[in-house]
């Protein structure tokens, strides 16, 4: 682990020194306006934090490093015999800024796997729970309960100094990268497989034992657990998940800590937990439509009555982006290659093809087109994952690479706490009125 750690830190502080200098010569530059709306509706579009690992473009989407997602499945090493990125080069490409050699890649694999023993008592933690707890809670309970291991915590009851916090927070999230899969795969063989474990298999990549733990040993499962485990793994700093892992960890709260409030922002159904309500959505469709195939007269009627029940047609929509999620379509590539003719898979092609018109035509959604999480549950399905409670752990565990290389940035380049501005209506309304010129402090 010392090569990485050390190649990490050097590209701290070079960056680190750069942004000291750029602020000083244009820290009081001005860089965007904010309009009351945006205050109101829940900050869209202000520019406020710096995130370093990858940049969301509303009609291109995420690229990391400046790789598109595209990109990544070309230039990132795979494992022997796949076609897919391996997420250990991700993680790299995201920490170090550059892309990483095959050697680098397996020295990650290696490392993770080394440091990937999770000791007894969370898995203790976790069988107090009555096993119909929802699978997000269990992991989140997981890490938690995982959070006696922290260095960072440890160290800092002793004394360490603050120039010492990176290296902490750099230890404590190569752990966590590393056992994260384990606790995850627990949860599942407990919750579906009636808790009949799998040991991990130590010559395997992280996502490919990932897969084995979670006892699908098909080869093409693990390239789809690859491929998942890329393209979930970082959309810039603001979303709920990077946000949350960030904000929280800006009071030095440790990244067990951090990473488990950032996990329960995942498991909301505005975000993470879409993925299971996609599947849950077309299930219901089909179970009342009494078919398998749902015609697109038939998709478009049950998306009318979604909307018209007031609720969200999951899996499409976004905050940012304002095209189809590149995500989406790296993942319909996935389908058209491994399952072209499963009737779930088109079933989610069929949907592309009738919800945005439906959409555009309510006039009001900014983004009528599919996000990452339409696809996702239907490639899970035709391997024989069909338990979609458990979808929403598997975005986590991406999610963790992403906004934990991001905390190791936080600390490397020393972030101060986290802590904006809040108004009261009361306030706007003087203000809006002349009778008070300062907002306060
Ligand atoms: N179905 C129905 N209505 C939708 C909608 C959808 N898929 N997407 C947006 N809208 C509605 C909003 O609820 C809002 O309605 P009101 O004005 O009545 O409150 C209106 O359209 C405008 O919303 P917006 O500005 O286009 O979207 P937001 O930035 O507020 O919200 C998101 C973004 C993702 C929460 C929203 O599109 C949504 O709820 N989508 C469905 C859930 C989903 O797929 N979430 C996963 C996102 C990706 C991820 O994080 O994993």
């Amino acid at each position: 682990m010392g090569i990485i750690k050390d190649r990490f830190k050097e590209k701290g502080d070079a960056l680190a020194a750069e942004i000291k200098d750029l602020l000083k010569e244009h820290g009081t530059t001005k860089i965007g306006e904010v309009q009351l709306s945006q205050v109101y509706q829940g900050m869209r579009g202000i520019t406020g934090l710096v995130t370093e690992t990858s940049l969301l473009d509303a009609q291109e989407g995420i690229r990391f490093r400046g790789y598109s997602i595209p990109e990544l499945r070309e230039k990132l090493p795979k494992a022997e015999g796949g076609t897919e990125p391996l997420p250990e080069g991700l993680f790299y490409l995201m920490l170090i800024g550059e892309l990483p050699t095959e050697a680098d890649v397996e020295h990650l694999t290696g490392v993770w796997q080394r440091r990937s023993h999770v000791p007894n008592h969370v898995f203790a933690t976790i069988e107090a729970l009555p096993a119909t707890t929802h699978p997000m809670t269990q992991f989140v309970v997981g890490i938690m309960a995982l959070q006696t291991e922290s260095e960072f915590s440890k160290r800092y009851a002793a004394g360490m100094s603050k120039k010492d916090y990176w290296d902490a927070v750099f230890d404590d999230s190569m752990d966590l990268i590393a056992r994260l899969p384990r606790i995850a795969a627990y949860i599942y063989r407990r919750k579906y497989k009636n808790g009949d474990h799998i040991q991990p298999n130590g010559l395997l990549d992280w996502a490919g034992n990932f897969a084995h733990m979670m006892g699908y040993s098909d080869e093409s499962f693990k390239e789809l657990m690859r491929l998942y485990m890329v393209i979930h793994a970082d959309h810039e700093g603001g979303n709920v998940s990077a946000h949350t892992t960030h904000l929280v960890g800006s009071a030095l709260s440790d990244p067990y800590l951090s990473l488990a409030a950032g996990m329960n922002g995942l498991a909301g159904p505005l975000h993470g937990l879409a993925n299971q309500e996609v599947i849950k959505w077309i299930y219901e469709m089909r179970e009342e439509l009494k078919t398998e195939a749902p015609t697109s007269e038939q998709i478009a009627d049950y998306v009318k009555k979604t909307l018209e029940g007031g609720k969200v047609v999951p899996g499409y929509g976004h905050a940012v982006l304002r095209k189809t999620d590149p995500r989406f379509t790296a993942q319909m590539e996935f389908g058209k290659k491994h399952m072209p003719d499963d009737p779930l898979v088109q079933t989610v092609w069929n949907v592309y093809e009738t919800v945005p018109p439906i959409l555009q035509s309510l006039g009001k959604i900014k983004n009528p087109w599919p996000n990452v999480d339409a696809h996702s549950g239907a490639l899970l399905v035709h391997y024989g994952m069909v338990e979609y409670e458990f979808y929403t752990v598997l975005f986590g565990v991406s999610r963790a690479l992403g906004v934990l290389a991001s905390l190791c940035w936080d600390r490397v380049l020393n972030f101060p706490l986290e802590r904006p501005k809040s108004i009261t209506t009361d306030l706007v309304k003087k203000w809006l009125k002349g009778e008070d010129e300062v907002w306060g402090d």
